[in-house]
């Protein structure tokens, strides 16, 4: 319609006569057959059925929730000095004063320059692997266009090699553009029959994408939970690990380990006996490692495949996004085992190609050049020490929280500490702390109902922002 009212002012203003004739004639004196059968429709809507799985989730995805109610404070109050330890935590100690006008006139400041969570500029050699793939591309001998959709067979073989001990093949590896695309287009492959089983709290691209593939009902408003996922409860009372035979089967488990929110590590054991349990009922697991790095302590397991007989049930993704501050430049991969099989005897590994061919066209071929240069000897040594950079400001939140008296998880094997705020909604105490402090934190709420009283806690800040925070919570909460 706006293109027909665009092409008739086009016919008006031209100085044509015989051309304005005929885009008149066509356009505006011989409508189309569909417009002469059927009543106009409102200009707002169309014939176009929405799919009703999109109405049966809540609320928008959690991080632009945050970043919403970020930017609405600081329209509010735009002298306010913000720190955020969460999602887009790279804008540090941000000094809005300007006014709202500059503050608008910028390419949403907030969200630009914080998009990509880690915070820390890439490291020379990873960059030099980067650069090396941009040049290459100026090549006749170096350059490449399309594919393999499975990712470049050096890199394939490198993850398999350097970040799995060859506990996994090569062909078993499918390079991607990360954790969270390979994790729908998982579900994707799973289909909408299938019953999802989730840690709560948990990242919630499981439960979000689990409903928009059509395998849930809608949601219970006081439980707050979709019918047919299976929540599986998590809390200091089970070291947020759950016990999955307490719970009824799911098709599919999704285990994240380092937790995102709670910091949790699961223990060799845990994963042992829900490995033993998955075999027995004939679930999988989708083991998200996307935190892997970060485990510093010996023996917690770093892949599911370090667990005998996982790669009968366990598929696993994983990320260069918080290895190696690759959050923007996007770079994941996930294994899919030869073996595993779906219960007709398809193997698993023959649809999920099917899926890598047919709705992804291979990782950029620039940033698998970067990936490559992570898995140089130099590369892991800067992967270990940025690393080290947010595991120091871990322990810098999680000694300030315990330090006034809150009880705290996570933070030692993982970049997230899990504040619980006993009794209070952490929406509320979100808002209490902007505006108390303005200090940005991730509620727990958004993660699950598990979460509801409890706030996270992110280390990938800028040192300066993490101590400027911590001062500014020692503050708020000093007795
Ligand atoms: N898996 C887990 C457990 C994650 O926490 C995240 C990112 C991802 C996967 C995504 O990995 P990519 O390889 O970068 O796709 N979690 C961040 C960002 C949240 C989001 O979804 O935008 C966080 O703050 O929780």
């Amino acid at each position: 319609m706006i293109a027909h009212i665009a092409i008739i002012l086009v016919a008006l203003v031209s100085s044509s006569e015989s051309f304005q004739k005929l885009l008149l004639t066509r356009l505006v004196l011989r409508p189309s057959s569909a417009s002469v059968a059927c009543a106009p429709l409102s200009m707002s809507t169309t014939k176009v059925e929405r799919n009703q799985n999109f109405a049966k989730l809540q609320a928008g995805y959690l991080f632009p929730e945050i970043a919403r109610r970020r930017r609405a404070y600081l329209e509010q109050n735009p002298s306010a000095k913000i720190i955020s330890l969460g999602k887009y935590s790279c804008i540090d100690v941000m000094r809005c004063d300007t006014t709202i006008t500059t503050v608008h006139a910028m390419p949403s400041p907030l969200l630009f320059v914080g998009i990509g969570d880690t915070t820390m500029p890439i490291p020379p050699h990873i960059l030099s692997g980067l650069a090396h793939g941009v040049s290459k591309l100026g090549t006749k001998e170096g350059y490449s266009g399309y594919g393999a959709e499975q990712g470049v067979t050096e890199l394939r073989e490198k993850i398999a090699a350097k970040l799995y001990n060859n506990l996994v093949q090569p062909d078993e590896v499918f390079v991607s553009d990360g954790a969270k695309c390979d994790i729908s287009r998982l579900q994707l492959m799973f289909g909408s029959n299938v019953v999802s089983g989730v840690q709560d709290p948990s990242y919630p691209v499981y439960v979000d994408t689990s409903v928009m593939m059509g395998q849930t009902g809608s949601i219970d408003p006081a439980l707050k939970q979709f019918s047919n996922i299976v929540y599986l409860p998590c809390n200091p009372g089970n070291n947020f690990f759950p016990d999955v035979r307490q719970s009824p089967r799911a098709d599919v488990y999704y285990i994240c380990s380092p937790n995102n929110p709670t910091g949790a590590v699961a223990t060799r054991k845990q994963l042992e006996e829900l490995v033993q349990f998955c075999k027995e009922v004939g679930s999988f697991i989708v083991f998200d490692a996307a935190y892997a790095p970060f485990i510093r302590t010996p023996d917690v397991p770093k892949s599911i495949y370090e667990i005998e007989g996982a790669k009968d049930v366990a598929i696993e993704v994983n990320s260069f996004s918080k290895y190696a501050g690759f959050t923007g430049v996007r770079l994941g991969w996930t294994i899919v085992p030869s073996g595993l099989k779906f219960s007709d005897g398809t193997p698993v590994r023959n649809d999920w190609n099917r899926v890598m061919t047919t709705a992804f066209n291979g990782a950029s071929n620039i940033v698998q050049s970067g990936g490559l240069a992570c898995l140089d000897d130099e590369g892991l040594q800067e992967i270990e020490t940025l690393i080290d950079y947010y595991l120091q400001n871990a322990k810098l939140l999680k000694e300030t929280f315990e330090g006034l008296g809150f009880d705290v998880y996570g933070g030692v094997d993982a970049p997230y500490v899990f504040v619980h705020m006993k009794g209070r909604n952490s929406w509320d105490c979100f808002s209490e702390i902007l505006e108390t402090i303005q200090v940005v934190t991730i509620p727990g709420a958004g993660f699950g109902p598990g979460g509801t009283e409890f706030l996270r806690m992110s280390a990938f800040a800028p040192r300066e922002s993490c101590l400027e925070a911590c001062e500014r919570f020692k503050q708020m909460y000093k007795k």
